[in-house]
């Protein structure tokens, strides 16, 4: 029996990888007198590595080798970031970044239902509460009964950790709830979990390898803008109901 719905958000609930995260990791960069500048293609391969802190350290050390650790890194690390989240949560509170296509709608169908809401990031809390308050205002925050994000456990996704940490503070078991993803760490870490998850891809993600899942689709989809099924038994195109999510489970 579905009892909770668990959501993934960068790339999930919204399409902000490109032009939100990256473009303001480079912001921060700038502010603070660094050549580095993380294009398109780039940011793809840094994906590979999730939280902005620790993307930050693998990209000095894997990229830029060559160049003897700045000083002090740690602390530049935390400060870089808090520039990133200054500039990021700027972003959104300008509108300029929209939840993706079914997302404001499944949360509707699931709270009439009664169902229980969740979040699963990797990103900080900061993050998550700007990006609901932004798109569908400030009391959406407390339609979520947890909020598990951040650096609340110390290892992020693939990791299984922060679903266990949104499990264990939902007091549900993994069989009654569906995860929401968006990339193949995300799936490992639900997947670690027990739990059933739900791919929707974006161009970052769409190649990732996503077996286990339970179905991979373009988006969530409106009555106007159907999805498109990649991998699954749904049905090819149309929108993801809690019905769909029961039958999912059940499979
Ligand atoms: C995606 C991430 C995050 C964001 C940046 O997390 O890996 O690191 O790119 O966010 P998820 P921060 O898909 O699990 O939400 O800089 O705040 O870490
Ligand atoms: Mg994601």
């Amino acid at each position: 029996m579905l009892s909770a719905l668990i959501f993934d958000v960068d790339g999930t609930l919204a399409d902000n990888e490109r032009d939100g995260h990256r473009l303001s990791f480079n912001l921060a960069f700038k502010e603070f007198g660094l050549d580095w500048d993380w294009n398109i293609p780039l940011y793809g391969e840094l994906l590979a590595v999730t939280g902005g802190k620790e993307r930050i350290r693998y990209y000095v050390t894997q990229y830029r080798s060559h160049e003897p650790i700045p000083e002090n890194f740690d602390d530049l690390i935390a400060r870089l970031h808090q520039a990133k989240t200054r500039y990021y949560t700027a972003f959104l509170e300008q509108g300029k970044i929209p939840l993706r296509p079914g997302i404001h709608r499944l949360l509707n169908e699931a709270r009439g239902a009664g169902l229980h809401l969740a979040i699963a990031t990797t990103t900080t809390v900061e993050n998550v509460t700007t990006l609901l308050a932004s798109t569908l205002g400030p009391d959406s925050i407390r339609w979520f009964d947890v909020i598990a994000a951040g650096d609340i456990v110390p290892a992020k996704k693939p990791a299984p950790d922060i679903y266990q940490w949104a499990l264990n503070a939902l007091g549900v078991t993994p069989e009654q709830c569906l995860a929401v993803e968006d990339s193949e760490n995300g799936l490992l870490a639900a997947q670690g979990a027990g739990l059933t998850t739900l791919i929707t891809v974006n161009d970052y993600t769409r190649h990732q390898n996503f077996t286990g899942a339970a179905a991979v689709i373009s988006d969530l989809g409106e009555p106007t803008q159907p999805y498109t099924l990649v991998d699954g038994t749904l049905p090819p195109q149309g929108v993801i109901t809690l019905d769909l999510c029961r039958s999912l489970l059940s499979d």
